[in-house]
């Protein structure tokens, strides 16, 4: 039994480490469509035929379960994901909820980061006026991150200049919440720390989304412990180069 994880690019394997963590047994095959990373700049209509394409190329070799381990192709494409393959498919989904219920007592505002096209989507619109009735919810797109990730810089003073840029026009004494909504950002916790006030908590999806897989495969009837922890990295266009990166880039969220 294996699972997939589908990304754009290294922002899954975030996701990856912590199904490690929470289900060693399984076996995984991790997919990152290199040859349009990034995502979060396209058009939707581009976006949705790169992940039914690398999809159907995972199925292809095997897979019992997927995770959509990036809140992009989530918001583009989960559904139809959904209705082609009876398989069971989780997807990312912003933690605006928690955020918001974590904030209800500070009267605090909470803000959400994540790509342009996942700000854009009318799933990401449906979810904060859900959960958001007192209009506590502010969104700020980080592109760049996406980039600083798949090139490997997750430290240094460009990084913290870019990051108090992108800060500068919000009064963080306002904010009790930062929400990471990409997958690929999950990487720069600690880089994020040190440019925030003390206060400021960061929350992410990744633990959320292992849970909900874990409840998935039981509800399928499927064990957590039948495979051999087997982890294969894959990439559209398979270039050694960047499956060596995929490597490096686990590692450092398997310490995350
Ligand atoms: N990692 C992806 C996400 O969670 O939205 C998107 C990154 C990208 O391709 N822009």
């Amino acid at each position: 039994m294996r699972i997939g994880f589908f990304d754009s690019g290294l922002g899954g394997l975030t996701v990856l480490a912590e199904s490690l963590r929470r289900l060693p047994a399984k076996d995984y095959l991790y997919m990152a469509d290199t040859l349009h990373v990034p995502y979060g700049t396209k058009t939707k209509e581009d976006v949705r035929r790169y992940v039914l394409e690398a999809v159907e190329t995972m199925v292809g070799q095997g897979i019992d379960a997927l995770v959509v381990a990036c809140n992009t192709a989530t918001s583009i494409a989960i559904n139809e994901l959904r209705e082609i393959y009876s398989m069971p498919i989780v997807g990312m989904e912003p933690a605006v909820k928690p955020a918001v219920e974590m904030n209800r007592a500070t009267g605090k505002r909470v803000l959400v980061c994540a790509t342009p096209l996942t700000l854009s989507m009318p799933k990401y619109y449906a979810l904060v006026s859900r959960v958001d009735g007192n209009g506590i919810v502010d969104s700020l797109p980080l592109p760049e991150l996406v980039d600083y990730c798949e090139r490997l810089v997750f430290d240094g003073e460009e990084l913290a200049a870019y990051f108090r840029r992108k800060l500068e026009p919000f009064d963080l004494d306002r904010y009790g919440i930062i929400v990471l909504g990409c997958t690929h950002f999950i990487y720069y916790r600690d880089a994020l720390r040190r440019v925030l006030p003390e206060s400021i908590e960061i929350v992410d999806g990744n633990a959320g989304t292992v849970r909900r897989l874990a409840a998935l495969l039981t509800r399928y009837g499927i064990s957590e412990n039948d495979g051999s922890g087997d982890v294969r990295l894959m990439c559209t266009g398979g270039d050694p180069a960047y499956i060596r990166k995929m490597g490096i880039a686990l590692d450092r969220a398997r310490t995350l």
